[in-house]
């Protein structure tokens, strides 16, 4: 397979790099892709040297598959001249994920669902990928009536300005903001910008992208997203009202036997997930499970997951592997 990695040089492609190496993904050539200012640029992948290429180059090349994550810009205009030139393109960004004739795909929940003509297929929203891990078996069972969802978001997704912002202020020196306020010691409870509705664009995301990959609109959600000094993974305390009661045994049996979902849960020894142990995993780790009494069919939850990975790179590389695996490409 010819694979192109548009965004190659940034934190999410320089993961996805790394997972299609550990995959042994079948890679004939590979094109590291990056802006102009990056072209030339060598790196090396499974113990061979690489030049970095710019996008026009790369569109010539036909790649049988492009792997974006380059920011919503470049995706808009140069996702559609991969598509035409025959390239079926995965995207990690915004860009292309409500748009109603594009899929948006986690590969455990609905990869069934492409086809052929499916040639710009997005990749949802880090913290949506790992809250549908664990909503999507319960709904099936369960159907879902309303989430309430708190998130704890790694400085990570914000990119490597947020990283070094917090060094800088833990070693207490002056440097670049990431954030209009100190992270060291501190929450945000701001991810991306602020909507008109009070909401921001990261809270909204949760919203819209849920309703989508579970294909049904009546599922109510609202969303708190904090970004918090860490850099293993996002957390998310979730409050999950069914219209049908469960019992707590089917719920555990349930999330274990979900293909991704590791249930770390056992108060007695302590054991839940943790994003400094979900770091550079793959899995979606649950734990904390246990009703909530103050209301009927209502289960509270605690889900982490390495976002760079399965919230970006891995299940980016997921849906390339499902492409191969089904003759899609
Ligand atoms: C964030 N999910 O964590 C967003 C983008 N990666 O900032």
């Amino acid at each position: 397979m010819k694979i192109a990695v548009v965004g190659a040089t940034g934190m999410v492609g320089q993961i996805m790099l790394k997972v299609l190496a550990e995959r042994d993904f079948p890679i004939t050539d590979l094109y590291p892709v990056a802006s102009e200012r990056s072209v030339g640029k060598k790196m090396e992948f499974k113990g061979k040297e690489y030049e970095v290429i710019g996008l026009q180059t790369a569109v010539a090349l036909k790649p049988d598959i492009a792997l974006f994550s380059a920011g919503g810009e470049t995706s808009l205009e140069w996702a559609p001249k991969f598509a035409e030139n025959g390239t079926t393109v995965i995207d990690n960004s915004s860009a292309w994920r409500m748009d109603e004739t594009k899929k948006l795909v986690i590969p455990e929940i609905n990869a069934s669902n492409l086809t052929k003509e499916d040639k710009i297929i997005a990749n949802p929203n880090c913290s949506t990928i790992q809250l549908l891990m664990a909503l999507k078996p319960l709904h099936d069972k369960f159907k879902i009536k309303r989430v309430v969802v708190s998130t704890y978001q790694s400085i990570t997704g914000t990119g490597v300005k947020a990283v070094e912002q917090l060094e800088n202020e833990f070693n207490g020196e002056k440097g670049e903001m990431a954030y209009p306020y100190p992270i060291h010691k501190n929450a945000l409870p701001h991810c991306d910008v602020f909507q008109d509705n009070g909401y921001t664009k990261e809270e909204m995301k949760l919203t819209n992208e849920t309703k989508k990959i579970l294909g049904d609109d009546s599922v109510l959600l609202s969303a708190t997203a904090i970004r918090i000094p860490v850099v293993g993974g996002h957390s998310e305390a979730v409050n999950v009202e069914f219209e049908n009661d469960f019992d707590e045994a089917e719920i555990r049996k349930i999330l274990s036997q979900f293909p991704g979902i590791t249930v770390q849960d056992n108060p007695e020894t302590n054991t839940y997930p943790m994003p400094i142990y979900a770091e550079g995993k793959d899995d979606v780790f649950v734990g904390r499970i246990r009703r909530d009494y103050s209301q009927p069919n209502t289960l509270n939850m605690w889900v982490v997951a390495d976002n760079l990975r399965k919230g970006a790179a891995t299940n980016t590389v997921q849906i390339a592997e499902y492409l191969i695996e089904n003759k899609l490409v």
